[in-house]
């Protein structure tokens, strides 16, 4: 469940980074599912300056400085090209980390967590929930320019952060085992939603099975293209900066089209209850497809772009199936309001794949056509 309000000590957290300025206050922000994020803000000779003061999971991250070794080379890279091209607004275009007393890009508490601070991005918003084609054709332009970005990035592998995030049948195999130890008893409970995922077993080894044959190219992804994980600029209306790089690690151009066909296109939030609302757009649909090919066509194979309808079905189902998994298992994952949040956006999830199924022709076909 979610952490408290008053679960850390923030100014003593404050302390450990060369943040200039007195602490005043701080208070929990964003929806993120697995972090804790906090907005902090400092007194900078009076003026109040906001700052991102995050933990970072390690149940879930079970390397968190290896993690971080990924995201200083990524940020140092977005900003080395702002730098190139003179970009006016470069600190708002790429994350930056505030340096920890050591210099290191974080710092670990008492109780051994690992924090981090970055700068407050402001006159920007991170939308649960879309409003607008124009907000989509953003977002996925601002995803697709972060895939391009990193393609160049130099250095080694990046570490993966999560181990098989994207690779559905494992997910697919961590389920049944959830359901054969059903540790909770509330598999029966969730027997309409088990026999949904088990009926859709077939698709979970389309994109691995590609990726297994060399059709399709693992790529360096940001892998949780999520909508609210781009931040969109208040004033011009464009994707100012793509946050929350965890999991920017190998994968599939795939998984990050997947993902924002599953969070943008969705008419209703994660958890709406009430499925009817529950639809995806195909007007969304064609906006993301629009931004993210003119970013992303240049670099995308045939076999990609074959995919791109697709994806969105398998991300959404994939994550209905996390969802369930961790309902099943007693909600150590995902960060929930009250115990049957889980199996909600499972149901959610579920129905949205439903409504992707109903046009993935039309929308492939609408993909063709670009
Ligand atoms: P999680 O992994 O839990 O989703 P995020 O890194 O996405 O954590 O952060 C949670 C929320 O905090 C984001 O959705 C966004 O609203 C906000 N946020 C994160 N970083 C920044 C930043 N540098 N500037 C402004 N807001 C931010
Ligand atoms: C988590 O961290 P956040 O809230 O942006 C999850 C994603 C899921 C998403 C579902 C590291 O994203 O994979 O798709 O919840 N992130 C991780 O809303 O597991
Ligand atoms: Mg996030």
């Amino acid at each position: 469940m979610s952490q408290p309000a008053n679960a850390h000590d923030l100014p003593a957290v404050f302390l450990l980074f060369q943040i200039q300025g007195d602490f005043l206050s701080g208070a929990p922000y964003g929806s993120g599912h697995i972090n804790d994020t906090y907005a902090v803000v400092a007194s900078q000779a009076g003026t109040p300056v906001r700052y991102i003061l995050q933990r970072v999971n390690h149940d879930i991250f079970k390397n968190p400085a290896a993690l971080m070794e990924n995201i200083a080379r990524v940020t140092a890279h977005s900003q080395s090209v702002l730098a190139d091209r003179n970009d006016p607004d470069a600190s708002r275009k790429a994350l930056t980390t505030v340096p920890a007393r050591d210099g290191k890009p974080y710092a670990f508490d008492a109780d051994g967590n690992l924090w981090r601070v970055y700068l407050f991005i402001e006159r920007a918003t991170g939308y649960d929930i879309i409003e607008n084609t124009g907000q989509a054709v953003q977002a996925a332009r601002a995803f697709g320019s972060f895939q391009a970005l990193v393609a160049d990035l130099p250095g080694e592998r990046l570490h993966e952060t999560i181990p098989d995030f994207h690779h559905t049948p494992k997910r697919f195999q961590a389920l049944q085992a959830a359901i054969e130890a059903d540790f909770h008893n509330r598999a029966a409970a969730a027997a309409a939603e088990i026999a949904f995922a088990c009926e859709r077993e077939g698709d979970t080894g389309i994109i691995t099975g590609l990726m297994e044959k060399g059709e399709i190219p693992e790529r360096v992804t940001h892998n949780d293209t999520k909508l609210n994980n781009v931040l969109i600029d208040d004033a011009t209306g464009e994707g100012v900066c793509v946050i929350d790089l965890d999991t920017t690690m190998p994968g599939c151009a795939l998984y990050d089209f997947g993902d924002m066909v599953r969070t943008a296109t969705n008419s209703a939030a994660e958890d709406e209850t009430d499925l009817s609302r529950v639809e995806s757009r195909m007007e969304m649909f064609e906006a993301l497809a629009t931004g993210y090919l003119e970013t992303a066509s240049a670099f995308l194979t045939a076999a990609e772009k074959r995919h791109l309808a697709f994806s969105g079905k398998l991300l959404t189902l994939e994550c209905g199936m996390r969802f369930l998994t961790d309902y099943l298992s007693g909600d150590t994952y995902f960060k929930t309001k009250h115990p049957e949040h889980n199996i909600e956006r499972c149901r959610n999830q579920f129905a949205l794949v439903r409504s992707i199924e109903s046009r993935l022709e039309e929308m492939q076909a609408f993909v063709d056509s670009l």
